[in-house]
């Protein structure tokens, strides 16, 4: 939308100095939330983000690699352990695909009562065109033996979390280790990783939350148990408080996202545009399943009109979405739904959990037509 008349005139829209306590954020959330950042909404206008506008979650340091020292390891139970260089795993198949990530704690600020973590709202997400090799062929080479229940992947960074000293690690059962998409990928855009996004290599699992595509990628182990490390057993969990064991957080939960339209009040983020005819549109994903509908509502949730869907960018990517609107005067809560082919619905009302994991709940963006 651009105006007709940029003259600058007085609107005031909802007074900041009328928040409420919840709105509050405190220091270490204000903290995380500048060294991770979120991709700006309306980028959804790209079918690939630009990997400076990817979002971002680092949960210790980024580490210092020395790439002349760095290698990755292969090991536990297999029968041909694997030292390989950056160089050695560049010669291997390449692939490229596109793929949508998001994190679990997407949309976790939503949340009333709040749980303190990484504050997103909903801008913990990004697609990005992603090269590496398969999974599948670097742990068929090594083989698999006898007895091997997880593979464990571990990063070079490390830190403190909920009191445990640690690397930062995730493991994954053998099915799921040798799905076809599964990649071990070294350049993000055409372009090596950056030191934020895991250089010089990383998981990625597509479909997953982001939390499974571990950076920073340096050793993968072959165990006979299921593995309890703390980002497994502890973090990641769907649960109502912080002592039962709960659900793993596993696969992205199908979600829309529209690209706030209008122009923004810098404060507020509330959206002014004028009267006539409006298209909607934005991205919708739902990790390996497919998005088999989107709705649209300019009633705040009342009725629900169906979107028209676009291309979806890849198999493991997001697909645009447009609705045409008639915007007449006046205050609107416009809304967006997705159902996913399993026919899972983004729910209205967030239901909520201790971690604040898989947050689908629909968004709601306040517009002022004139
Ligand atoms: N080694 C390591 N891997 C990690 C993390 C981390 O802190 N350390 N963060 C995870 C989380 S929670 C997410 S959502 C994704 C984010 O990937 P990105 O920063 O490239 O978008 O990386 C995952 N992999
Ligand atoms: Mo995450």
């Amino acid at each position: 939308m651009t105006l007709d008349n940029p003259t600058s005139r007085f609107l005031k829209l909802p007074d900041t100095s009328e928040r409420e306590a919840t709105d509050l954020f405190h220091r270490e959330e204000v903290q995380l939330a500048l060294r991770n950042r979120g991709m700006p909404l309306e980028i959804m206008r790209y079918p690939v983000t630009p990997t400076g506008m990817h979002y971002l979650v680092i949960h210790f340091d980024i580490p210092d690699i020395d790439i002349d020292q760095w290698k990755l390891q292969v090991g536990g139970l297999v029968s041909q352990p694997l030292s390989l260089s950056l160089d050695d795993i560049k010669k291997r198949p390449a692939r490229t695909m596109a793929v949508t990530m998001e994190c679990a704690g997407n949309g976790r600020a939503l949340l009333n009562p709040r749980v303190f973590s990484q504050p997103w709202f909903n801008e913990g997400i990004g697609t990005a065109e992603w090269t590496g090799t398969p999974l599948k062929g670097i742990l068929d080479e090594a083989g698999l033996t006898d007895g091997a229940v997880n593979i464990v992947f571990s990063g070079a960074d490390q830190g403190i979390q909920g009191e445990v000293l640690q690397v930062y690690q995730r493991s994954l059962n053998i099915a799921e280790s040798m799905r076809e998409e599964m990649m071990l990928v070294y350049e993000m855009n055409g372009q090596p990783l950056q030191p934020q996004h895991g250089y010089p290599l990383r998981l990625l699992l597509p479909g997953w939350y982001g939390m499974a595509s571990v950076k920073w990628l340096d050793k993968i182990e072959v165990v006979g148990d299921q593995f309890q490390g703390y980002q497994m057993a502890k973090s990641y969990r769907y649960t109502q408080d912080t002592e039962e064991p709960g659900e793993p957080v596993t696969l992205i939960r199908v979600r829309a996202l529209m690209i706030p339209p209008g122009i923004p009040d810098t404060m507020t983020r509330v959206r002014w545009m004028t009267a006539g005819q409006q298209t909607l549109t934005g991205r919708a994903w739902a990790g390996r399943l497919g998005v088999s509908r989107v709705e649209v509502s300019v009633d705040d949730g009342s009725t629900w009109s169906v979107a028209t869907l676009g291309e979806q960018v890849s198999t493991f990517a997001w697909r645009e979405w447009s609705f045409d609107w008639n915007a007449v005067p006046g205050w609107h809560t416009l809304s967006v739904r997705a159902t996913d082919t399993e026919e899972n619905v983004q729910p209205i009302e967030q239901f909520w959990n201790a971690q604040g994991m898989g947050n689908n709940m629909a968004q709601r963006v306040r517009v002022l037509v004139e």
